[in-house]
């Protein structure tokens, strides 16, 4: 029998993974140090809120039915408008999407479909004058198996690319299992019969694993992330770089990884670090960059040596242990039909903000290009509520103690679309489990209904920019279908209410910009155990902020033991704000304490 990989339960097993982190001294060498607000450590990346754009469906400025740079470019204006800092742009590079822009065949270049190399230098002149930094994706664990490297790599034993990629012979016998995300049979090993030898990818066949052991492939990556700097961009945000380092004689997974287990194998390869500090001493070193991992695999353990600057590696990553809350183990990417218990939520978000409360820095996120939509997944899509719950998803997400990666499309209150039919679907993730499903007989209506609440492509719909036709994202046709709710749920429409959701996340971002409090305060988990409503306070030279809120459908209260009478709101999703800790269904409320 074939078993479901999956990285949801993998995740979780994350959870029971995990060591106590340790303690240590406080950052030094911070550029903006001994400034008026005695606050240590300060850095703008730590001050930023990240806007990530998925370009494939933000805005089509040439009808073909595909986002691209141009599209972009006629919305900085909006974008600036949100008050933001940095915009993270998935990948832009050539590609031949398979999975949609992660499998690259030129580092250099423009995807066609996105525009050209001038389009993205004007686009870049036009963040830069409007003071909104950019974030590339480096995708650098595999390439697209149509990059030249790989191309030159298949053609023999003797190429002298052979050994950017990972191959196994096959007069050695099969080798070793490992794991791979989108192939329909799990394997990570495909046959290549030009050389008679296997190659690796952790990812689909046409991703094949870059070799990192080999000087000659960090030279060249590390020539390329110069390139890109030179250009003039801000940072990157670091695809699966924990994955990066393989131990290449391929050993048989120690039977502690078996199964869902075998994702934590591939954080073993031992020589990530070395590479972190090449990569921090040949490229990042040099610049006023930001730079974040996708901390797949990273524990609470194992953090700290990614993060900290006397490691001198990255600035921050991701962790994912908050995206696995809700889901049942063994099944892939499937909801417990009970939801998630707001306790566990709490608990993670708690732990991670300790992680990081004396050393490093942290990230928070919601929502991504690989996650479904905030508002589905974290708060309740339904009419009467979807407006209210994502106002305080946004509340949490901008008053935490962590850098925000706000998701486009979130600021609308935009939800999943949920479709019924496998062929709407376009994610290689998506149509390949159902696949496998299939091939083993499984429930495809279980896998399909499962995906109506986690497929990625829920998140990657068309941006709703109007109520014109495909909610002005392109003349043309559209990659993948728009939200049919796009005639409420846009910009245009949201800017002419002083109470949607678009307008809320702008006044949550400037509460946020003009408090370092909401940045810096020491963060503290009130009423632990109570499961409807999360309280916390922040805390910062004396000042002390009060955070409610109820991630409910019901009148909650909070059981903090605070006088709120003579608190000051600082924001409400209510027109009428609670003063005496009850509050109403996902209200959301911010008090200055006096
Ligand atoms: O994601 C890596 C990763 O962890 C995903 O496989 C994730 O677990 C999955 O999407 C959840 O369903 C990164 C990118 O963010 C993703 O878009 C790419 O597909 C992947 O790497 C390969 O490059
Ligand atoms: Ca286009």
């Amino acid at each position: 029998m074939i078993k479901i990989l999956s990285r949801v339960t993998f995740t979780v097993l994350v959870i029971l993974f995990i060591s106590s982190c340790k303690s240590g001294k406080n950052n030094q060498n911070n550029s903006m140090d001994n400034d008026s607000t005695g606050i240590a450590g300060r850095k703008w990346w730590k001050e930023a809120v990240v806007y990530q754009i998925y370009p494939r469906s933000f805005k089509d400025a040439n009808g073909d039915g595909v986002g691209d740079l141009k599209g972009i470019a006629s919305k900085l204006d909006y974008i600036k408008s949100l008050g933001v800092d940095v915009i993270w742009l998935n990948p832009i590079y050539a590609s031949p999407n398979d999975d949609n822009g992660y499998d690259i065949s030129d580092y250099r270049n423009i995807m066609k479909e996105f525009g050209t190399m001038d389009d993205f230098d004007s686009l870049l002149k036009g963040m830069h004058e409007r003071g909104l930094k950019l974030v590339m994706d480096l995708v650098v664990n595999h390439s697209s198996s149509e990059h030249e490297w790989f191309r030159q790599s298949r053609i023999s034993r003797t190429n002298p690319y052979r050994d950017y990629y990972h191959w196994w012979n096959a007069e050695r016998g099969k080798p070793s299992a490992r794991y791979s995300f989108f192939d329909v049979h799990n394997d990570a090993w495909k046959y290549d019969s030009p050389t008679n030898a296997y190659y690796l990818h952790y990812f689909s066949q046409k991703q094949p694993d870059l070799n990192w052991e080999n000087p000659k492939v960090r030279r060249e990556i590390f020539d390329m992330m110069n390139y890109w700097f030179r250009k003039g961009i801000d940072g990157f945000r670091m695809d699966v770089i924990p994955i990066i380092s393989k131990d290449t004689s391929f050993p048989s997974m120690p039977a502690s990884f078996h199964g869902d287990w075998g994702l934590f194998y591939y954080n073993n390869g031992g020589k990530l670090n070395d590479y972190l500090q090449e990569m921090n001493h040949e490229v990042l070193s040099k610049y006023d960059c930001m730079s974040v991992a996708e901390g797949m695999g990273v524990t609470t353990a194992t953090a700290h040596d990614l993060v900290d600057e006397d490691r001198h590696e990255l600035n921050m990553l991701y962790h994912f242990e908050g995206v696995g809350i809700g889901y049942l183990p063994g099944k892939f990417k499937t909801m417990d039909p009970k939801g998630y218990k707001l306790a566990e939520f709490k608990e993670v978000y708690s732990k991670w903000d300790s992680v990081f409360e004396n050393r490093g820095w942290g990230t928070i996120y919601l929502g991504n290009h690989d996650q479904p939509r905030m508002v589905t997944r974290w708060g309740n899509d339904a009419p009467d509520w979807r407006e209210l719950s994502s106002k305080m998803l946004t509340t949490f997400l901008l008053s935490m103690r962590a850098t925000p990666y706000y998701f486009g499309g979130d600021e609308l209150g935009m939800n999943n679309i949920k479709f019924d039919r496998i062929e709407d679907y376009r994610d290689i993730e998506s149509i390949n489990m159902y696949r496998q499903i299939r091939e083993r007989g499984g429930d495809l209506q279980e896998f399909l209904n499962a995906q109506k609440i986690s497929a990625r492509d829920n998140s990657r719909t068309p941006f709703q920019w109007d109520s014109s036709v495909n909610s002005g994202f392109t003349t043309g046709s559209p990659w993948l279908k728009v939200n049919p709710n796009y005639k409420q749920v846009n910009v245009a429409a949201e800017e002419m209410d002083s109470n949607s959701c678009l307008n809320y996340f702008r006044k949550m971002v400037k509460l946020r910009k003009e408090n370092l409090i909401l940045v810096y305060g020491r963060y503290r988990l009130l009423d632990k155990e109570n499961p409807d409503v999360y309280s916390y306070t922040r805390e910062l030279n004396g000042k002390k902020w009060l955070v409610l809120l109820n991630f409910t459908t019901k009148t909650a209260s909070a059981n903090i033991g605070i006088d709120l009478t003579k608190a000051i709101v600082r924001i409400d999703n209510y027109p009428n704000p609670s003063t005496d800790g009850r509050l109403k269904p996902y209200e959301a409320l911010i008090y200055e304490l006096p």
